[in-house]
């Protein structure tokens, strides 16, 4: 099967490299305010499992389109003659600096590339756009155009009506904001355009379909692993004769926190690495809620669950089991028959930041003292962590690769919604604490349920 190529063409800084970078999953592709940044042809393959769906190039703006269509009008003897002209028109101004742009951007669409006319519909139509489409009429390659809505005008009606002269298919398209289902849209009209790409296009719909789920599936285990780790997370050190227990309790905890951070860290990289983002900027202003440190107070606020809902998930029992609550001193007044009220007091120390894993001084195998933080004991740090990640996935997932710039913050935080929902967590949260060694069965089940949560936001 042929694969089929589009060259992007149009008015310079209009938005074609967004356009590229968009629908090639390439975050590489040259973006700027400056016109005339691209300068050269580049070709932006868009590739699955190593097999290319269909081919992109970028190329430079119109520089001197009326000028050329003069040259062509005044060379071509009849319509028929028109694709030829072109050629024509190319072959004789090659090198010729005047009309470089127009050479380069034409010699793939005379070799058999398809036409992806890009405008901005936020400003007006001017007479300069009728010699570049009548040039591309001229190639006799088959053409789509794409309004692309820069700024904050809308012109798009007159530029429905102009380019619908020129072009069977017009489709407004913002390369900036295109979530999946736009671009697949996209790649459907581009199958409209020429019968023989059809085939390969759907084809290519379909596979980005199937990697669109699976790219879910497993971001979904990623962090589902990132929680089994941390659920399980040990930190001890060997107490030095001399030491002030303290001293090295309050460092050997901020070296836990680093961890947790960390592998916090970790995850959203390979989160971002499956939806092809390498080199996303996440240390920014706007980023604050996701960047804010893990521990402070807002992003519990933010993220975790409330007392209550804690209470209704169950979450306070599986602690009281799991010995979370210090039963010395909670015990006697649970005994005593005062209740949950009595059971939720005793577990607030755990529903903040700063008790997050038991601290025990143990005797270490090789005589003295050590200190043991974790394994991780705070119920509510799961559900932190886990609202934290999925808004991540999220947002990351939206993410076009023309949007540069640091990841930015436009949506509500992600909480489990359903008591019900928040209650299967709980249960695998519950077993999780409790394993010793990895279970595979658990890490499934949290994927599973992490999947869901991703395809239901
Ligand atoms: N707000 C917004 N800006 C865009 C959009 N598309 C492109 N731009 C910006 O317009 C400028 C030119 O974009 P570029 O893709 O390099 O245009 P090209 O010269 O046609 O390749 C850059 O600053 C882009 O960030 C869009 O859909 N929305
Ligand atoms: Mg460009």
């Amino acid at each position: 099967m042929t694969v089929p190529v589009f060259a992007i063409v149009g008015h310079p800084n209009k938005g074609k490299s967004s356009i590229v970078s968009t629908l090639s999953e390439d975050e590489s592709v040259a973006i700027s305010p400056v016109p005339g940044t691209t300068v050269e042809n580049r070709h932006y393959p868009m590739a699955v499992d190593g097999e290319t769906l269909y081919e992109l190039i970028d190329t430079p703006g119109f520089q001197r389109a009326r000028e050329a269509l003069a040259w062509m009008r005044s060379h071509a003897a009849s319509a028929v003659d028109r694709p030829d002209t072109v050629r024509r028109f190319v072959d004789e101004h090659r090198g010729d600096a005047r009309f470089d742009a127009e050479c380069r951007l034409l010699t793939p669409i005379l070799e058999g590339a398809g036409i992806l006319y890009v405008v901005d519909g936020s400003r007006p139509f001017g007479e300069d756009y009728e010699a570049e489409m009548e040039i591309l009429r001229w190639t006799g390659q088959p053409s789509l155009a794409l309004i692309n809505m820069i700024g904050d005008g809308d012109y798009s009606d007159e530029w429905h009506r102009a380019l619908g002269q020129y072009f069977r298919i017009v489709r407004v398209f913002n390369a900036m904001k295109a979530d999946f289902d736009r671009r697949v849209q996209l790649l459907q009209a581009f199958g409209e355009i020429r019968e023989e790409w059809r085939e390969a296009l759907e084809k290519a719909v379909h596979i980005l379909r199937e990697e669109h789920a699976r790219r879910r599936s497993l971001a979904a285990r990623v962090i589902a692993e990132m929680l089994t780790r941390m659920l399980s997370h040990v930190r001890r050190q060997r107490l030095a004769p001399d030491a002030v227990t303290g001293e090295v309790r309050s460092a050997l905890m901020e070296e836990y926190k680093q961890d947790l951070a960390g592998m916090e860290q970790r995850c959203r990289e390979e989160v971002e690495q499956i939806y092809n983002h390498h080199h996303l900027e996440r240390h920014e202003a706007l980023v604050q809620l996701l960047d804010e440190d893990l521990f402070a107070q807002r992003t519990w606020v933010l993220f975790g669950l409330t007392r209550r809902q804690l209470v209704a998930t169950g979450a306070l029992g599986g602690a009281a089991a799991g010995g979370v609550i210090d039963i010395a001193v909670h015990g006697a007044s649970l005994l005593l028959g005062s209740g949950l009220g009595a059971l939720a007091g005793g577990v607030s120390a755990w529903l903040t930041s700063d008790r997050i894993a038991e601290v025990k001084v143990l005797g270490h195998p090789l005589g003295g003292e050590q200190i043991s933080i974790g394994p991780l004991r705070n119920i509510n740090f799961p559900y932190v962590v886990l609202g934290r990640a999925l808004l991540h996935q999220r947002l990351v997932e939206q993410r076009t690769h023309a949007h540069r710039g640091p990841l930015e913050l436009s949506l509500q935080p992600v909480q489990l919604t359903e008591t019900v929902t928040r209650h299967r967590f709980e249960k695998l949260f519950a077993k999780l604490r409790k394993q010793d060694a990895w279970r595979g069965d658990l890490v499934d089940a949290l994927a599973a349920l992490i999947e869901q949560q991703i395809a239901h936001a």
